[in-house]
């Protein structure tokens, strides 16, 4: 294989096996690596790692890393390492349950960061050193450019700041791939330039990545594919989700406040975004344009049906039957997905420029559209914010939405306060359930409370919620924002006692 995939003969000497690479990796260092959404992680040298890991802690000896990426990988990365007590500190985003178990237990720090800032924060040393780059790529070029493979995230950056580089050259992702990515670094400021993206389809850098070679330790050849996602079909909660989204969109087109099709879509991860974007898939528009973060199965749809024209993102995450669609039908995707790296696919001057459409999950709101997406009762934590915030705070319409109950109907995703915030009422605009659609634009806080619980609260905790309202108005200390401080938490006591809310 290395003749066809490493033409650069430089490279091709420091093949080795992923044993031997991961014996380059030493306690105490600070790992970049590529990997967002189960794609573009490397495959076999971190688990070597994991296995020298838990050889050393045999030994009684400590042997942990600093774990910086894109997003979540899969379980060959963060799944092998993290059950191996391996990962000291781990940012911008995970969501292996392994992962999950050791932050929420204290065995590793965790930074819940906006997916486009970790770039920069790398620059600029926030997270300290950067020891190693392990980044899995499609290719070596003859002159010794990287040919990236099925996700970007901060994989520039890394190559560029890491003392020590790792490639792993993954021969069982499609060599086809050459041409899909737009690789373009910001400078720091003060010398910073505008992006000059002004619509998605817009190309700014170039399709490879570059490294210094003298600072490659080791090429390891892989022949794995990346993780798939496996999507249920809709159920009913999700169709009306979509369906309230759809309805709103179609009379936003009609009062002339967005274009017939429609301004660029940003779609968060899961079953209800894959919903939303079937319902558009089957809706009366033509030329969508797509500016994402992680492109899924519903967005692929859109593009073979003619709907989406183009779309940017910073990674593909694909079920096991639309990675045979996309596999087999590159020639066609490359000419309307591109894949940038999440600085610039995420980019807040991008995102407010472009006008974006933002669609994305959460677990609970409160009454005034304050929103959680990443804490359960305000300690645990489920993934993290992602791009979420990226898009959100930037967009020209900013949509979340959630089931209005979750555990078994025992939890009320609307509550009168949230226990963590993510987003703050000045930046979310639109929330949506089963039951409705609170378009909160251009409400007071007591004016939007009101169409929350009417419009998203399951009817049987609307009540409570009412009475709480009404008890704040009359009690609170002040009247723009009414709370009873003594009680707003007693939904999630109650919750964490085993009591419905
Ligand atoms: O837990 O599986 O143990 O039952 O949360 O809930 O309803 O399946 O929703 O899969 O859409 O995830 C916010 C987590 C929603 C996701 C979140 C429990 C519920 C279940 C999942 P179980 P659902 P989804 C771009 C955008 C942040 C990142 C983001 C997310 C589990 O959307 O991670 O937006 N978002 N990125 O039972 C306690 C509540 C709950 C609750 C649900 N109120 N309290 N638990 N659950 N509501 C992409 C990237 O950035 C990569």
């Amino acid at each position: 294989m290395s003749k066809d995939r490493i033409l650069n003969p430089i490279f091709r000497n420091k093949l080795m096996t992923a044993d031997e690479a991961a014996a380059l990796i030493n306690p105490g260092d600070n790992i970049g690596v590529s990997g967002f959404t189960g794609s573009g992680h490397p495959k076999e040298v971190p688990q070597a790692l994991a296995r020298r890991i838990a050889a050393a802690t045999g030994r009684g000896e400590t042997f942990r890393v600093g774990v910086l990426s894109g997003a979540s990988t899969a379980p060959e990365f963060d799944g092998a390492l993290f059950k191996v007590n391996g990962v000291s500190m781990r940012l911008p985003y995970q969501s292996d349950p392994d992962g999950r178990n050791r932050i929420n237990s204290g065995d590793a720090w965790y930074m819940d960061v906006h997916l486009s800032e970790v770039a920069q924060n790398t620059v600029w040393g926030h997270y300290g050193k950067l020891d190693v780059a392990l980044i899995e790529i499609v290719a070596i070029l003859e002159d010794g450019r990287l040919v990236p493979s099925t996700s970007v995230g901060c994989n520039p950056t890394f190559l560029d700041m890491a003392d020590r580089v790792i490639l792993e050259v993954n021969s069982g992702l499609n060599a086809k791939l050459e041409g899909m990515h737009d690789i373009y670094s910001v400078a720091q400021p003060p010398n910073r330039q505008p992006i000059p993206i002004t619509k998605p389809s817009d190309r700014i850098g170039e399709p490879y990545m570059r490294v210094d070679p003298a600072k490659v330790v080791a090429v390891v050849e892989t022949d794995c594919p990346d993780r798939d996602t496996q999507f249920s079909a809709p159920d009913e909660n999700s169709r009306r989700i979509a369906g309230h989204i759809l309805d709103f969109l179609q009379y936003e087109v009609k009062k002339g406040r967005i274009p017939a099709n429609l301004l660029p879509l940003q779609s968060g991860v899961g079953n209800v975004a894959n919903a939303v974007m079937a319902g558009l898939n089957d809706g009366p528009y033509e030329n969508l344009t797509g500016c994402t973060e992680v492109l899924q199965d519903g967005m692929l749809d859109m593009i073979r049906s003619g709907k989406l024209v183009c779309v940017s993102a910073t990674a593909v995450s694909f079920s096991k039957e639309a990675l045979v669609d996309f596999n087999a039908n590159l020639d066609i995707y490359r000419k309307r997905i591109i894949l940038r790296p999440q600085e610039i696919s995420n980019h807040p001057e991008v995102v407010r420029r472009l006008g974006v459409i933002t669609m994305n999950g959460m677990l609970e709101a409160d009454i005034y559209g304050n929103v959680n997406s990443t804490h359960v009762l305000g300690s645990r934590m489920m993934n993290g914010l992602g791009g979420s915030g990226d898009f959100t705070r930037n967009a020209y319409l900013s949509i979340f939405m959630t089931p209005s109950l979750a555990k078994n109907g025992a939890l009320s995703c609307i509550v009168p306060m949230v226990s963590h915030v993510d987003h703050t009422e000045h930046d979310v605009q639109v929330l949506v359930t089963e039951h409705g659609l609170a378009d909160l634009r251009g409400l007071a806080p007591r004016q939007r409370a009101k169409l929350v619980i009417e419009k998203c609260a399951d009817p049987k905790f609307r009540p409570a919620l009412k009475d709480y309202l009404a008890r704040a108005e009359k009690g609170a200390n002040g009247q723009q924002t009414p709370h009873l401080l003594g009680e707003a938490f007693d939904w999630h006591l109650r919750a964490l006692r085993g009591e419905s809310m």
